[in-house]
């Protein structure tokens, strides 16, 4: 379908055709990056759900395979759902998902590659002991699910959590086991926050707080810091914390306990759901994937034959700096697309004003851009400008005396259509200027049947910093970084008359009282090579 097609992503993994959701069981086996997910082979909407696989050299690229598993046991015939890969220290792979069984009762199965020594991991093998764990005591049938990746403790015991909920409390589990297929449930929870309800896809991983470099899943000890990460089942939003986690007893404690798990800060602020990482050995780096879902309607999906998009893996550092954050950032595989650049430097845009980007078509670009507010103006006295908020703003047409400004992608000449990303500067009643990084969706599409949302949050922004930030504009989905990656905005839209050759790229600015300076680099980007690995002849 033509008219359709041009909302395919250029370099975002996406399937051929059909449904796709969460990212499952990312790892590095064997020189090739593995990619799992859930998957409805038969139609474009959500439902018999089975592994769809794919291979990547740089996570870029890739090459789709065979299914892995598919629902055909009595222990997941309803589903093989979200599930994780450990990486054992022979080498060898095991994988823990969740089954929904025949009587839909939701549990925890293991399986391991048939052959290991086969870099693609064509086929796996269901542990004939299935289910492994099902729902103790107290936890509801349909409560219990999605199980993290494995990690070692210093006593030679694996340990793995997943989610679940009681009455409203969205908790955390642990499991313990030495041998994969026999599982204690430890006394208590990981952690448990009231009021944030089911946790879907938990991910509970180490960071280093010293060095730039990812860490195993079982590290631990000084200079560590573990995140634990909860996709919230009622809202749709991957939330995480930073935080402290105790081996002898089993618990985390956030570092920050009113921006705690599920009621503080997210990964994503726009369109980005049941993430997970993996500790990518080759690299030393721990990459995060995430499932961007459409925002049309399931009807347009079913007419074009396919749903949903992974974000640029992106890799997950502790923010030195601010102490409080992370930082994620596009892999670097990524610049390998990059083709010719344009640069702007010190362009002047005055308040209230537009300024087209000489680049020509403008659907799939890297753009990197640095912007310097007037330094007469934040001297100046301002009102304060108390409680902004992104979605409740008027987006990026409403006016303020230091904002909006920034970007306009996927723009059309008359910007009809328009994709604002943008900061926002507001000022406290103490005085102080809190910077915010939204995206505006009310005027991506003329179609009148997509969710087009106002989205973002506060972004920390240091004495002496510029105002950066770093898009990835492919199509139909922009992946927004201010700051390095301490707020990240991922939008989905739809435009109907800003594509190929017709997209645009602008800057604004729609401060009242404040010119702004903004330098660019925007790259053009070549498409990547997302086919079968196997002709059909071969399979
Ligand atoms: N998707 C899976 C579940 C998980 C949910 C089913 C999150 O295992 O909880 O497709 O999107």
């Amino acid at each position: 379908n033509l008219m359709l097609s041009w909302q395919r992503t250029a370099y975002h993994f996406q399937p051929e055709k059909n449904w796709m959701n969460d990212p499952n069981g990312p790892l590095f086996y064997k020189g090739w990056y593995h990619l799992f997910y859930q998957y409805n082979p038969d139609s474009a909407v959500w439902g018999n759900i089975t592994w769809g696989h794919a291979v990547s050299k740089d996570l870029i690229h890739w090459l789709y395979l065979p299914l892995a598993m598919v629902p055909d046991h009595w222990y997941d015939i309803n589903g093989v759902w979200t599930g994780s890969a450990t990486l054992l220290p022979d080498g060898s792979v095991v994988i823990l998902y969740t089954g929904s069984t025949d009587e839909k009762v939701q549990v925890q199965n293991l399986a391991h590659p048939a052959d290991p020594s086969d870099p693609l991991l064509l086929h796996w093998i269901k542990y004939p002991g299935n289910p492994v764990m099902v729902p103790p005591p107290g936890i509801g049938t349909l409560d219990f699910r999605d199980p993290t990746t494995a990690w070692l403790t210093p006593d030679g015991n694996w340990r793995l959590t997943l989610g679940s909920k009681v009455n409203e409390t969205g908790i955390s589990l642990v499991y313990q086991t030495t041998n994969f297929t026999s599982y204690e449930l430890l006394d208590g929870v990981l952690h448990a926050v009231p009021g944030t309800g089911m946790w879907e896809c938990v991910d509970f991983y180490p960071v280093s707080t010293t060095e730039e470099i990812g860490l195993n899943t079982s590290a631990f000890g000084p200079g560590v810091k573990h995140v634990l990460k909860a996709s919230l089942d009622d809202s749709k939003k991957d939330y995480y914390a930073l935080g402290t986690y105790y081996v002898e007893n089993d618990t985390w404690i956030p570092d920050n306990p009113v921006a705690d798990v599920g009621i503080g800060i997210r990964y994503d602020y726009g369109k980005y759901y049941a993430s997970k990482t993996f500790y990518d050995q080759h690299k030393q780096r721990r990459v995060l994937f995430g499932w961007i879902g459409e925002t049309d309607n399931e009807a347009e999906d079913i007419k074009k034959g396919w749903a949903s998009v992974q974000s640029i893996p992106r890799v997950v550092l502790f923010d030195q700096k601010t102490g409080s954050n992370l930082v994620q950032w596009p892999v670097e595989e990524v610049e390998s697309l990059r083709l010719t650049s344009t640069e702007f430097d010190k362009v002047v845009v005055g308040a209230g004003s537009v300024v087209p980007l000489d680049v020509g078509t403008a659907t799939q670009l890297d753009i990197t851009a640095e912007f310097e507010i007037d330094s007469e103006t934040l001297e100046g006295t301002i009102e304060a400008d108390i409680g902004y908020n992104c979605t409740t703003s008027g987006g990026a047409a409403g006016r303020g005396t230091l904002g909006p400004f920034g970007l306009l992608v996927l723009a059309e000449d008359s910007l009809a259509e328009q994709t604002p990303v943008y900061f926002y500067i507001a000022k406290d009643t103490d005085g102080d200027y809190r910077t915010f990084f939204c995206a505006d969706e009310s005027r991506s599409s003329l179609a009148n049947d997509v969710v087009k949302y106002v989205y973002g949050s506060y972004v920390p922004v240091l004495e002496g910093e510029k105002l950066i930030m770093r898009l990835l504009v492919d199509h139909s989905i922009v992946e927004s970084f201010a700051q390095g990656g301490r707020t990240v905005v991922t939008s989905r839209v739809y435009p109907t008359q800003a594509i190929y050759g017709a997209a645009r790229v602008f800057l604004f600015n729609n401060a009242t009282a404040a010119n702004v300076t903004a330098s660019l680099k925007i790259w053009q980007m070549n498409s990547a090579f997302i086919r079968p690995y196997f002709n059909d002849h071969h399979i």
